[in-house]
Formats: structure tokens, C-alpha cells, sequence
């Protein structure tokens, strides 16, 4: 929290002029403006238009803004996501009287002790209440990015994985919380540290599970790994991962490998697949080269498919895959052909 603003014990948000007159709720000390968002950003970042912020500032008294000298409205960041979580609830059929002052715990319980009162259908709710369940408790971790606190962001990792299993955890959890920390760090909600501080979690929780899963493994192989240059171990720790939920074994060479380094490796070991994820860092020609490269060299046996932002698609004998569940698809339709049984 700033110098402005304060939470109290219910963890409402209330910035330090809110019981004054609106002339007297002037903002003096614009010295943190990067901690205070305009109502045009705050609307785009929340999906709530302007018009209906200044109405819900007017009729409940929140979001509360200040206001600069020249009359502009100001809001605290921390408003970002719970307005998210408000516009959620709003969609599932709750009142704005009742959302619009409550603060993230109360939408929370709200949605975890009484789903969907007012939503419309019972299946229209039950996929509503999992969808926005799901994004508040990317919000959450999020929170925990925000207080660089690891011990709660590993441990609401492992309860989803427990929960719903690695394909679904690398699918709806993993995957979205990357892309909310990308959309963070774009708004300037969140600093590269953050993002480093993530990722490492990330990073770290994945790399355990996935290599759990593939000790004795005796089945086909998979040879994962990234063209040289790339940055990013993200996409192939979530496709180790995923490749461990099936029968095949990782081959794991990591990022940034030598082109000759990973036609060898497939040359010496003959991996049924060999699986690749390319970050948006690389221009399509660039990764389209390397990958002709590679297909050129190595054995017509050994698959190719490749998956993520930079990845070229349309490259003869090798599949571009759009996401994890249709690479979890390709590998069980693989193992299922008969000379691949053992
Ligand atoms: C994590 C992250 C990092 C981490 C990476 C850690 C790591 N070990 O990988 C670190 C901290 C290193 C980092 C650094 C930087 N980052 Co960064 N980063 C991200 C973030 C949050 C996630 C990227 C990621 O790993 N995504 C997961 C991948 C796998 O997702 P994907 O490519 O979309 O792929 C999807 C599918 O295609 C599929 N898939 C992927 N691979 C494969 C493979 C197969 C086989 C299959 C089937 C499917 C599949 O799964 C994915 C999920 O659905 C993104 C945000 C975002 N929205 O992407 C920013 C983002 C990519 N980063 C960004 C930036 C600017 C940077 C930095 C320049 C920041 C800085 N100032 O330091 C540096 C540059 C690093 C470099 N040398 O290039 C920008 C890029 C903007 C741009 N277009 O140029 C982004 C988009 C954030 C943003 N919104 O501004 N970053």
C-alpha cells in the first residue's frame, strides 16, 4: 500500500482523503504517480468502462480516486485486481449494490461459499464459478508475486496441481498466471523483478515435478529442447511436464542448445519425437531456418513438432502444435500405433 491509501481489517481499500469533500480530496504529492493509474487506464486494465467508475465512485463511494490539481481523477493500482474480480462476479449474475464495495477476501468467500445465487443456469454457473474461481486465484498468486512471497505461491502451485492434475495445472494455471504477469509487467503493475521472482517459482516447481514423473520411466522418448539463443525455458519445462503425464520418456537438453548439438543427440539416442518451443524472440525466418536445418539432418523417423509464440508453422514434416492439450493428444494417437507397442 502507498502513503494514500490503507487497507482495513476487512482489507477494503480506502485512500487517506476519502471521508472529505470531493474538492478537499486533491492530490498535492504526485511524487508516486507511477503507484496511481487514470480512470482511462484503469478502465482498460479492468474491462469497466470509464462512465460506469465514475457512477460506482458516486453512488457507493468506490473505487475511491483522487484527484490531481487540474481536477483528474487518480486511483490507487492495488484497485486493478479486485475491479477484475468485481467485473467477474458481475458476469456471473451478482448486483453491482453488492460487489462493488466488497474487497478481494469477501469476493472470494462470496464465490467460494455461495456460488452463483443469482446466476442464470446451474451449468451456465458451474463453469462461471470454476472460470472465475480460477482467475481470482491468479489474482491471489499474483499477491503473492506482488509481497515476493514464495512459500505461498509453491504451496498454492502444488494444491492446484493436486487438485486437477499436470495437464490441467500447465493448461489453466500455469499457462494464465504467465500470461497475467506478462499483461503486469506491460502496465507497469509489475516490476521485472517480479517477473524474474515468478518465473524462478515457476521454473523450479515444474523442473521438480516433471523429473519425479520420468525416473525409471522405460517407454519411447521424447528429446526436448530449444534452438540456439533462446531466452525462454518456460514452454519446454511445460512440455517435459506434459510428455511425463504420458508413457514416453524425457530427453531433456534445456535451452539454448548448438544446432549440431541436438541433431547429435537424435542421431545417439533416436527419439520418437523431438518437441521444441520457440519464444516470440525469434523472427520466423530465423526460427524457420534452424528448424529446416535440423529436419534435414536428422532421421524421417524422429517427429518434429514444435510449439509457442515465435514458432513458424507450415514447415514440411514438422507439426506446429497451438497448444498442450493437443500435443498430450498427438503423443497418446503416437503411442497407440502399432509399432511403437512394446
Ligand atoms: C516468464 C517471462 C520472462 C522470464 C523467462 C524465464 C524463463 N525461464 O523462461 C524472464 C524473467 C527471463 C523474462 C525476461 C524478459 N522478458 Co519476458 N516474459 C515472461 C512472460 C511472463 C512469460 C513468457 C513465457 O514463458 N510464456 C510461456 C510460453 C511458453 O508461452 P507462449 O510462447 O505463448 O506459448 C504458449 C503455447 O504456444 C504453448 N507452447 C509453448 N511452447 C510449446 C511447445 C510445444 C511443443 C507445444 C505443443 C506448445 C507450446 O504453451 C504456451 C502456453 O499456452 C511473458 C508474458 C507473456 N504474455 O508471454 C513476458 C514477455 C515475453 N517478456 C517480455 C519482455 C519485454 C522481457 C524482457 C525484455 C524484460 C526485461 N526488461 O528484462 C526480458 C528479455 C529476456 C530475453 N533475453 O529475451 C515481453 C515481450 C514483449 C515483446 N513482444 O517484445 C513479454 C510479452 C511481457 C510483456 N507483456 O511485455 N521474461
Amino acid at each position: 500500500m502507498t502513503g494514500n491509501v490503507s487497507k482495513d481489517s476487512k482489507g477494503s481499500i480506502h485512500c487517506k482523503y476519502e471521508n472529505f469533500q470531493r474538492e478537499d480530496k486533491l492530490m498535492t504529492d504526485v511524487t508516486d504517480m507511477k503507484d496511481f493509474l487514470s480512470i482511462g487506464e484503469l478502465a482498460s486494465m479492468t474491462g469497466v468502462g470509464v462512465h460506469t467508475l465514475r457512477v460506482w465512485e458516486k453512488r457507493y463511494g468506490s473505487p475511491c480516486s483522487q484527484r490531481l490539481p487540474s481536477g483528474h481523477r487518480r486511483y490507487p493500482r492495488e484497485e486493478v485486481p479486485r475491479l477484475r474480480a468485481i467485473a467477474s462476479a458481475l458476469e456471473s449474475g451478482y448486483r453491482a449494490s453488492k460487489v462493488v464495495r466488497a474487497s478481494m477476501e469477501e469476493l472470494q468467500r462470496m464465490i467460494g461459499l455461495q456460488p452463483f445465487i443469482e446466476a442464470k443456469s446451474e451449468t451456465q454457473s458451474a463453469g462461471q464459478a470454476e472460470l472465475m474461481s480460477q482467475e481470482m486465484l491468479i489474482e491471489s498468486w499474483v499477491r503473492s508475486v506482488h509481497s515476493y512471497d514464495d512459500d505461498a505461491l509453491l504451496s498454492g502451485f502444488h494444491e492446484q496441481w493436486g487438485r486437477h492434475g499436470a495437464l490441467n495445472f500447465v493448461v489453466n494455471f500455469a499457462a494464465p498466471l504467465l500470461e497475467r504477469l506478462g499483461r503486469g509487467w506491460e502496465t507497469g503493475e509489475l516490476t521485472v523483478s517480479h517477473e524474474h521472482f515468478a518465473s524462478e517459482c515457476m521454473v523450479s516447481f515444474l523442473s521438480e515435478k516433471w523429473r519425479q514423473m520420468n525416473i525409471r520411466k522405460q517407454g519411447p522418448t521424447v528429446l526436448i529442447a530449444t534452438l540456439p539463443g533462446e531466452a525462454y525455458s518456460l514452454g519446454i519445462l511445460m512440455c517435459a511436464v506434459v510428455t511425463s503425464v504420458t508413457r514416453f520418456k524425457v530427453i531433456y537438453l534445456g535451452r539454448d542448445n548448438p544446432l549440431e548439438d541436438i541433431v547429435n543427440a537424435a542421431k545417439n539416442y533416436k527419439p520418437e519425437v523431438i518437441a521444441m518451443s520457440i519464444s516470440h524472440t525469434f523472427s520466423p525466418a530465423t526460427a524457420e531456418s534452424l528448424l529446416f536445418k535440423i529436419r534435414s539432418e536428422v532421421s524421417p523417423k524422429t517427429l518434429m513438432v514444435t510449439g509457442g509464440k515465435g514458432s513458424p508453422c507450415g514447415i514440411p514434416e514438422v507439426s506446429y502444435l497451438t497448444d498442450f492439450d493437443k500435443y498430450y493428444d498427438f503423443l497418446i494417437d503416437l503411442d497407440q500405433e502399432e509399432d511403437l507397442k512394446v
